[in-house]
């Protein structure tokens, strides 16, 4: 019984614990013709472990974009067919709201929203 019990308790640290890195897959998709970041909003959590995935698998155009979030101090040339990873925590000095994934290289690329949201344990201290 206390072994189920550990095995539980082990299972849910997994996956609601802080270790846990959450995936992000961000993509650029042909839109009105122009290029977008995909999916158009990604929302994060103050703290919170996230390991971007960005992929640009579109023929024609430009051979690489960029992965541009300064708030994070992301900055990373995405190539062609070469998905780039790149881990951060959100830092709880973030102010929650609503910040720009965008592309450093292409003035037309559309941004993503990047939406912040205020970690719940903050909350509680403030109550
Ligand atoms: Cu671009």
């Amino acid at each position: 019984m206390k072994w189920i019990m550990g095995m539980a308790l082990l299972l849910s640290s997994l996956s609601f614990g802080a270790t846990t890195t959450r995936e992000i897959a961000m993509e650029t998709i042909k839109k009105d013709d122009g290029v977008h970041w995909s999916p158009e909003t990604v929302e994060v959590t103050q703290g919170e472990k996230v390991k971007f995935v960005a992929s640009h698998k579109l023929e024609g155009g430009f051979d690489f974009h960029g992965l541009f979030i300064p708030e994070l101090k992301i900055q990373e040339k995405v190539e062609r067919n070469k998905p780039t990873t790149i881990k951060r925590t959100v830092p709880m000095t973030l102010k929650a709201g609503e910040y720009k994934i965008g592309c450093q290289f292409h003035e037309k690329h559309v941004a993503a929203k990047l939406i912040v949201k205020e970690a719940t344990t903050k909350k509680a201290d403030k109550t």
